[in-house]
């Protein structure tokens, strides 16, 4: 079997930041990355975002700008995020790149020289006042359930794809590989489906705009899902002159996906890669939700943990281990601040920080800061190899909350041996102790650093910082024989002794955070402002804030949001400025008010009409409230 190990992870819409889901998803391929790299595997982990289609350009309208810039401005918070949970991806596909759409170009020539793909009608819901198709899981009684706009049948010339033709291949795959789709309840779900029959797939879109352009037909463009699944070979070069990686490892070991997903990963995607004479991949495993008030946290619904607030307050490690030892693998799990201080305090401050603090400290205090002689025998030492196998077994079997049990029982171990053996009291009883309470010590410093090897894969900063109070930080690191038993050499001085998780009292963390959340119960506390993000009063001068007054106002044409208007401030000529600010105020009253205005901006354009300024509104919740100063104050004023 090949040593190569090829994760990804769905590549996230652009539409919106990213929330404690796909920090979820992108953190546990991370755990898997990790420990088949410290396995000894040659890991690639692809992770990326999916930039085009309706929903995208939608979301870019709305906040009167273009898709692609509303695209930068989302993956460079997703680029910064990854870099603070560290994750270590090997990649980050955009299908916005050129090396992408040529990659759905190649997969659509192949599907088409097979013969899959014809020229027919599509016909959908289409919102006229949105001018987009709305899917059918999304219309009741002739409306958009999420606008509530009125919505029509309407049909479009489309390109399909024979999906039905694939029903007995599909279930032949997954018959012959019964763990191709995990969990297995996923698997029988997703064969029903298949089983059922299968219809053609439109994959081509005339309506929109914002697409990849279809091979040969440029009045369409490709449907988002065909381009989007392409990623995970689009990033290996698939189509391009240097198919190197592409080689060495399609097909993908792992796609780990959210089981919202599922369907289009086990039907559509194995479908389209059948069609096109490439391997399908060998596994998908669709993992739970993370519910609050047992409902599924989403972007629509609004009830979305914003998880800057734990990172910054508690750290990414203690972030990243309580998604990974909270969930069961598979189900779904709830999320709760409560559940989240409690498992801190239980399993890091407790168990982990104050198993190490104590051995370390009492190493300083009774042995110089020194490892004494090894010792193999006893209680910890089993445990340590039980728990290393238990680890292995259980994150092989894809099951990562059950291998953080198995190194938390060697923590137990570590500590039921101290309270057992008492060093306190040995180290009292001079020269008769010594001999306890050195293999005491031992066993406690070596099977911490067994520990540090165990949770590195999860805790990576974290298992770092303990292996430099241990000493260990030059010592081999990986899961394969850097855990046998007696690695940690004698005489080795251990490092500077600092709790690597203080503990949290819980009632008084509550009450912070309930007088920081609004009282909707959306869980966005204000985060306290980082020292380095702070503005120099010389770079808030840079910025020209001057009062304006309306003389023209009126729609853009086509838009909902838009609204152009005709300023006075205090120039020659009036300035042209475009706002979305349309659903809320009527053109006509905008007409003689003063409005504060930054006169020095870039010039852009918004639905093609150019922009030379912004006017200022209070944002609550996406509504726009038009800033005005508090009295007469002629056009042209300086607002500081
Ligand atoms: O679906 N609990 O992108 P997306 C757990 N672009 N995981 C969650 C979650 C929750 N409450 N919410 C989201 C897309 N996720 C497509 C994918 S792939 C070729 C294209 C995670 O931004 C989970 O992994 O809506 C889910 O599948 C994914 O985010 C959806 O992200």
């Amino acid at each position: 079997m090949s040593n190569n190990y090829y994760i990804t992870t769905p590549i996230y819409y652009v539409n919106d930041m990213p929330h404690i889901g796909h920090i979820y998803t992108t953190v546990m391929a991370d755990v898997f990355a990790r420990y088949k790299r410290l396995s000894g595997a040659r890991v690639r982990f692809l992770t990326g975002t999916d930039e085009h289609g309706q929903k995208i350009d939608k979301a870019a309208r709305g906040q009167g700008i273009e898709p692609i810039d509303l695209a930068d401005r989302v993956v460079a918070r997703y680029h910064d995020l990854w870099k603070t949970l560290e994750i270590s991806h090997d990649d980050f596909i955009r299908t916005t790149e050129e090396r992408h759409k040529r990659s759905v170009a190649q997969i659509i020539g192949r599907i088409t020289a097979a013969g899959d793909i014809y020229k027919g009608e599509y016909t959908g819901w289409y919102d006229a006042r949105d001018e987009a198709f709305v899917p059918d899981s999304q219309v009741k009684d002739e409306h958009d359930i999420e606008s509530g706009h009125p919505v029509e049948r309407l049909s479009e010339p489309s390109y399909f794809f024979r999906l039905s033709a694939y029903q007995d291949r599909l279930l032949a795959w997954y018959r012959d590989n019964p763990d191709c789709i995990r969990p297995r309840t996923r698997l029988n779900e997703v064969m029903r489906f298949v089983e059922g029959g299968l219809r053609d797939l439109s994959i081509s879109r005339a309506s929109l705009g914002w697409g990849v352009s279809y091979p040969g037909d440029d009045q369409h463009v490709v449907y988002v899902w065909l381009d989007a699944l392409t990623n995970y070979i689009s990033a290996l070069g698939f189509g391009a002159e240097d198919e190197k990686l592409y080689d060495e490892f399609w097909p993908a070991t792992l796609h780990l996906v959210g089981k919202d997903i599922l369907r289009f990963h086990c039907v559509y995607w194995p479908a389209f890669l059948m069609s096109a004479g490439l391997p399908v991949p060998q596994q998908v495993f669709g993992h739970g939700w993370w519910l609050q008030d047992e409902a599924k946290m989403s972007k629509s619904v609004g009830n979305v943990v914003r998880p800057d607030y734990l990172i910054n307050r508690f750290g990414a490690d203690a972030l990243r281990y309580f998604l990974a030892r909270e969930m069961a693998f598979g189900q779904d799990a709830s999320f709760s601040d409560q559940a989240f201080l409690e498992r801190f305090n239980a399993d890091l401050a407790n168990a982990l920080g104050n198993t190490a603090s104590r051995t370390l400290s009492m190493t300083g205090r009774y042995l110089e800061g020194r490892v004494p002689a090894e010792v193999a025998e006893g209680p910890v030492p089993k445990a340590a190899e039980e728990a290393v196998g238990r680890y292995r077994e259980r994150m092989e079997a894809l099951e990562p909350h059950r291998a953080l049990e198995a190194a938390w029982q060697l923590l137990a171990a570590i500590n039921g041996h101290i309270q057992e053996r008492q060093p306190w009291a040995l180290a009292k009883e001079g020269d008769d102790g010594r001999e306890a309470l050195e293999s005491t010590l031992y066993a406690s410093l070596e099977g911490l650093r067994i520990t540090s090897l165990l949770i590195e894969p999860f805790m990576p900063g974290i298992a770092e910082q303990l292996r430099l109070q241990l000493g260990a930080q030059d010592l081999p690191r990986n899961l394969g024989d850097a855990t046998d038993w007696g690695g940690l050499p004698a005489g080795t001085v251990i490092g500077k002794t600092e709790p690597l998780f203080p503990r949290v009292d819980i009632k008084a963390f509550l009450k912070e955070i309930a007088m920081e959340t609004p009282k909707d119960g959306a869980a966005t506390p204000t985060e306290p402002v980082p020292e380095d993000t702070l503005l120099d009063i010389e770079d808030f001068a840079k910025v020209k804030l001057v009062v304006g007054e309306v003389r023209k106002a009126e729609r853009v044409p086509k838009s909902k949001k838009l609204v152009r208007l005709m300023v006075d401030l205090g120039e020659a000529e009036l300035r042209q400025i475009v706002a979305g600010i349309a659903e809320q105020y009527e053109p006509e009253a905008l007409v003689g008010r003063r409005i504060v205005v930054v006169a020095n901006l870039k010039p852009a354009k918004l639905m093609g009409v150019e922009s030379r300024g912004m006017l200022l509104a209070a944002n609550l919740e996406g509504v726009p409230f038009v800033l005005s100063p508090d009295g007469e104050v002629p056009p042209g004023t300086t607002v500081i």
